[in-house]
């Protein structure tokens, strides 16, 4: 027996009955993995990162932790480092184990055994706490600097290799953990550091004053966060690449109910941008607090409206929607029994969150108004402008409506339908430019395939109001075609085709007319990408042929794997497809069209913000990121083969 295995039958040995429950503990963590952290694709890998983060900003938040590192290392492993107190390593009654073995062996020990009083982050919607971590990761490294030592002990699987060592002196405290992800639990052990560094982005915004570093080690890049603002830097973050309009206001309050910080500004857009939290957790489904802003926003401005004058007697008084135009504001309340509802238990359940955030938040915002009469002025005005907006495009609405051109009765003159009457069978292929279109409606099965081109690009929708995005001819052909209706008429009951597919020519131009489509379809027919419909066709990029030989690459790396199959032989012809409108209609069919060949790329939202983001980036003002953006994320959406 090694010194290892030794060391571990010993541990067994000397396990009580606790001791094995706690091993059954994390023994269903590995059973089911999925049950304690979502999923285990790669969102449910980062968590496992979120998890650590969260006790490190926990931390941050009780006042004792001023700096966090992550670090993505070249063995495939994760650092993360705080500068608090380090994790205690003495003795608990409840368990005979060092505090540090409890956090990290014991399911939810963090929450459980925590102090009383303070915000925390975990133990809210994701906090299953470290042991969960600890059970799905092949090694996990605890280090804690506390008591003038070092502390040391390792982990396989959840459970000690060692007892908790002494391994050197320290004159400095904090708590580090490097874990390696389990291989057998995850489809894939790759860390993004796009995803990591935007995840500690928002966690340092929302927590004044820490400062947050990520190192990738795997391909040398660093970052760091430092907000001094905390929320209020966010908001100015959101509206970055927007017209802004007055200065940014910033509420912080502690009440008996617990924190209420709101941070908002109006911009000139057209669309709202609200981020709310709750400990810090993106409360994606609303809540209280939401409900309790709300409140407080309209009421607040129709009473100084009118008390100013601006609003006359007669005037009827601004609406919910009127006041949310062009609206950023984040959100965040802590308090110390958060309770998450809603189907992905995200949603504020705790009513007295609702009245505390109404009082706070009317009462300050009452005062700035009075105090930045300024201020006051153009928002009102933008909120004026807003209702009258809503009248009229309500009024153009009606017409479209009246004139049945939304209801399905008029199917546009450009799209080629297709014979099948069955939505559940039925595609709507939606292709960039007429010559495509044509080789698509020449390629297509016509029993179940529809095509639709569009011409050049159809209006930005961040950009635009409601009436002006009506009016655009390349947008009403398309909600015409689907037959969903639109804004409160729509019904995805009547939804004509259950696979909505863009195709767009692989380059730039396409990827963003597939942007500002996706965009569409966000913004005004979320249901349609929540439930899955809409997809991206994948036309390949190459043909290679040698003599009667050829093959279709979609990649880069495909062309060059094929090179070298090739090689040798005689000379390799290379075409390179600059648009779908080059390829003739057999070879659209083979290649991107038929169903027992294609892939098509499924575009979901499992994370609504971290889409809203990436359309907001896409769609600032700023040009050379958002073609950045395009070029390295166009093709960032899940895979799925049909
Ligand atoms: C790398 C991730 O997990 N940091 C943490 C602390 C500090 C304390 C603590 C954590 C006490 C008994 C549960 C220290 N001194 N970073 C981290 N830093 N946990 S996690 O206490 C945990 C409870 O069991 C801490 C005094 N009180 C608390």
């Amino acid at each position: 027996m090694s010194d290892k295995e030794k060391d571990k039958k010993k541990k067994a040995d000397s396990y009580g009955a606790d001791q094995i429950q706690v091993l059954e503990g994390l023994e269903a963590v590995r059973k089911r993995p999925g049950m304690y952290i979502g999923t285990t694709d790669v969102a449910g890998l980062h968590h496992l990162i979120w998890e650590i983060v969260d006790n490190a900003i926990d931390e941050a938040m009780a006042g004792h932790c001023e700096n966090i590192i992550v670090s993505l290392n070249k063995d495939g492993s994760c650092s993360v480092h705080d500068d608090g107190r380090g994790i205690p390593v003495d003795k608990q009654k409840q368990t005979g184990l060092s505090a540090l073995e409890t956090v990290l062996t014991v399911l939810h020990a963090g929450g459980k055994f925590g102090e009383e009083g303070g915000y925390k982050v975990s133990g809210g919607l994701h906090g299953v706490g470290v042991s969960v971590v600890n059970a799905l990761s092949d090694l996990l490294v605890a280090e804690v600097h506390r008591n003038g030592k070092i502390y040391t002990q390792k982990y396989s699987q959840g459970e000690p290799l060692s007892g908790l060592e002494e391994t050197g002196k320290s004159d400095v405290t904090g708590t580090k953990i490097t874990f390696t992800p389990d291989k057998g639990m995850f489809e894939t052990v790759e860390f993004d550091y796009e995803t990591v560094k935007s995840r500690l982005r928002q966690q340092a915004y929302l927590t004044k004053g820490v400062k947050i570093k990520i190192i990738d080690e795997r391909f040398d890049k660093k970052y760091k966060f430092y907000f001094e603002g905390g929320i209020k830097s966010y908001v100015q973050h959101i509206n970055k690449n927007k017209e802004s309009i007055g200065s940014v206001i910033y509420i912080d309050k502690e009440v008996p109910e617990g924190n209420v910080e709101i941070s908002l500004q109006y911009t000139e857009s057209y669309q709202e941008h609200m981020f709310t939290f709750a400990n810090n957790i993106h409360t994606t489904e609303g809540g209280m607090h939401l409900t309790g802003f709300r409140t407080a926003l309209t009421r607040t401005i129709n009473s100084y409206a009118r008390k100013k004058g601006i609003l006359k007697e007669k005037d009827n008084n601004l609406t919910a929607e009127d006041v949310r135009e062009g609206l950023t504001a984040v959100i965040s309340v802590k308090l110390t029994d958060p309770q998450f509802e809603g189907q992905t238990k995200s949603k504020l359940g705790n009513a007295e969150m609702r009245t505390a955030v109404e009082n706070v938040f009317g009462e300050l915002f009452y005062e700035f108004l009075e105090e930045n009469p300024g201020d006051g002025q153009t928002i009102i005005a933008k909120c004026s402008l807003a209702a009258r907006a809503r009248i009229a495009a309500k009024a153009a609405r009606e017409t479209v409506i009246r004139k049945g051109a939304l209801e399905g009765m008029t199917l546009p003159g450009k799209l080629a339908d297709c014979s099948s009457k069955d939505p559940s069978k039925c595609e709507l292929y939606i292709v960039e430019g007429d010559s495509a279109g044509g080789s698509a409606k020449q390629g297509r099965d016509r029993m179940f395939q529809a095509i639709l081109p569009l011409r050049g690009k159809i209006l930005n929708v961040e950009q635009a109001r409601m009436d002006r995005i009506l009016a655009n001819n390349e947008i009403k052909s398309t909600i015409i075609a689907l037959g969903v209706g639109f804004g409160e008429t729509f019904d995805i009951e009547r939804l004509r085709y259950h696979r909505i597919v863009i195709m767009t020519d692989a380059d730039v131009d396409g990827a963003h007319i597939r942007t500002l489509l996706l965009t569409l379809f966000y913004r005004h027919f979320k249901p349609l990408v929540e439930l899955g419909h809409i997809y991206s066709a994948q036309p390949p990029l190459y043909k290679l042929s040698q003599g009667k030989k050829s093959v279709y690459c979609y990649t880069e790396d495909e062309k060059e794997a094929a090179l070298k199959e090739f090689k040798g032989e005689s000379k390799v012809g290379i075409q390179r497809y600059k648009g779908l409108g080059e390829m003739n209609p057999d070879q659209l069919w083979n290649t991107t069209m038929d169903p027992e060949k294609r892939t098509l790329l499924k575009v979901t939202i499992d994370d609504a913000e971290a889409a809203d983001a990436i359309f907001d980036t896409l769609m600032g003002a700023e040009v050379l990121p958002r073609k950045k953006f395009i070029q390295t994320h166009a093709k960032n959406v899940k895979n799925l083969d049909i």
